[in-house]
């Protein structure tokens, strides 16, 4: 029996709620869950250096087959030396297995058992992902963490469709297993979906955790649902999976949301909202967004958030980073991206602490009562 290649270490659970404190162990350190983990779609988080992300806090950082299989080939990353070397990061790498790009990016996809048909959203050329393609793939990427190939139906789509999508998701999961060349340096985490449907949920969980993943990922959220709907199906879901295992729910991360998950368990995070939204000047902050751009801030000279100890924060003022992005100048999009990174980094930070001090709730209602959002 060779040693797996990610293991979850539980500390502890908040005495009120189902968070957990603990540590994700990887080939590439042990780090600290809660997580919020930074989006690398190509190999590199958006205008961010490596040095940079490690200097705010990140330790694993999330990356696309679907983007890097497309370009610039799985081939020529494993040439480099796989990822971490073709990067120059050398902590965490979790990459998405492609199912879901394929499916928001592509044109004219089709699914059948076997995989799905989908033309390159780049050129248009006709290309074929399938659970063994997609794994091949993600062996020359070398990621720690790996994904299986899934499908994620819509929140609301009809449930014969999602009762079938989710028992081909599961046998694309075995096909993965079985696919999968390098366990003892990758861990392959099973993807959970079943859309809004609870008993299809409670389905697709109990096929796949009995699957035996290192991991779960909690996918088909975040897709259009409300926010009591994600919650919901969170309250049900997350205590089916072993104690024993981390749990990630994919694309999930307004500091709200990020918040109301751990409460019900979740360990691991990635989003690619505060990186998207700081590329256009807006920041989070304890006071809630802040558009930077804004008329107000021409002669404000604090900082984009007092509270924050960010490198941005700590040198930069409103009006310099204003300046930056009226005049389209690129390190005023590297300061927002500092500063929104640094802030949920940060903020998992608070909340590992709230765990250890067992005030998890009392510091969610303060945070969502400063942040500006309904404490219900
Ligand atoms: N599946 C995969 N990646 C994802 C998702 C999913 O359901 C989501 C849903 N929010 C984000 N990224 N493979
Ligand atoms: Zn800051």
């Amino acid at each position: 029996m060779t040693e797996p290649a990610i293991k979850y270490r539980l500390i502890k659970t908040e005495k009120h709620t189902g968070a957990r404190l603990g540590e994700i162990i990887t080939p590439h350190g042990t780090f600290p869950t809660p997580m919020f983990m930074p989006v690398g779609t190509l190999a590199t988080v958006k205008s961010m250096a490596p040095e940079e992300l490690d200097e705010m806090g990140a330790n694993i950082i999330l990356s696309n087959t679907y983007h890097l299989w497309l370009r610039p080939g799985a081939d020529i990353v494993d040439e480099a030396g796989k990822l971490h070397n073709f990067m120059n990061w050398n902590k965490g790498i979790l990459t998405d297995s492609g199912g879901f790009q394929v499916f928001s990016l592509s044109d004219m996809r089709q699914i059948e058992e076997e995989g799905v048909h989908f033309r390159n959203h780049l050129n248009g050329s006709k290309e074929f992902l399938s659970p063994e393609v997609s794994i091949d793939v993600q062996n020359k990427l070398g990621a720690d963490i790996i994904m299986s190939f899934d499908e994620c139906p819509d929140f609301h789509q009809p449930y014969e469709y999602v009762k079938d999508s989710i028992a081909r998701t599961t046998r694309w999961a075995e096909r993965g297993l079985k696919a999968h060349k390098s366990p003892e340096t990758q861990g392959l985490f099973g993807i959970l979906q079943g859309a809004g449907y609870k008993d299809l949920r409670l389905d697709h969980a109990k096929d796949m955790i009995s699957l035996d993943f290192p991991g779960y990922s909690i996918g088909g959220l975040s897709v259009g649902e409300t926010k009591q709907e994600m919650n919901e199906v969170l309250d049900y879901v997350t205590p089916l999976i072993p104690d024993n295992k981390p749990r990630y729910l994919m694309g999930v991360g307004s500091p709200d949301a990020l918040i109301d998950g751990v409460i019900r368990g979740v360990d691991m995070f990635d989003c690619v909202l505060p990186t998207r939204i700081a590329r256009n000047g807006t920041c989070m902050t304890s006071q809630g967004r802040l558009v930077v751009k804004n008329a107000k801030y021409e002669r404000d000279f604090g900082p984009i958030d007092p509270k924050c100890n960010c490198y941005t924060c700590r040198n930069y003022s409103r009006a310099y980073v204003r300046h930056l992005f009226k005049t389209n100048e690129t390190f005023g999009l590297r300061l927002t991206s500092y500063h929104n990174l640094y802030f949920l980094i940060n903020l998992m930070k608070d909340v590992r602490q709230a765990i250890m001090d067992d005030n998890l709730l009392e510091f969610r209602e303060a945070f969502f009562e400063e942040y500006g959002l309904n404490v219900a």
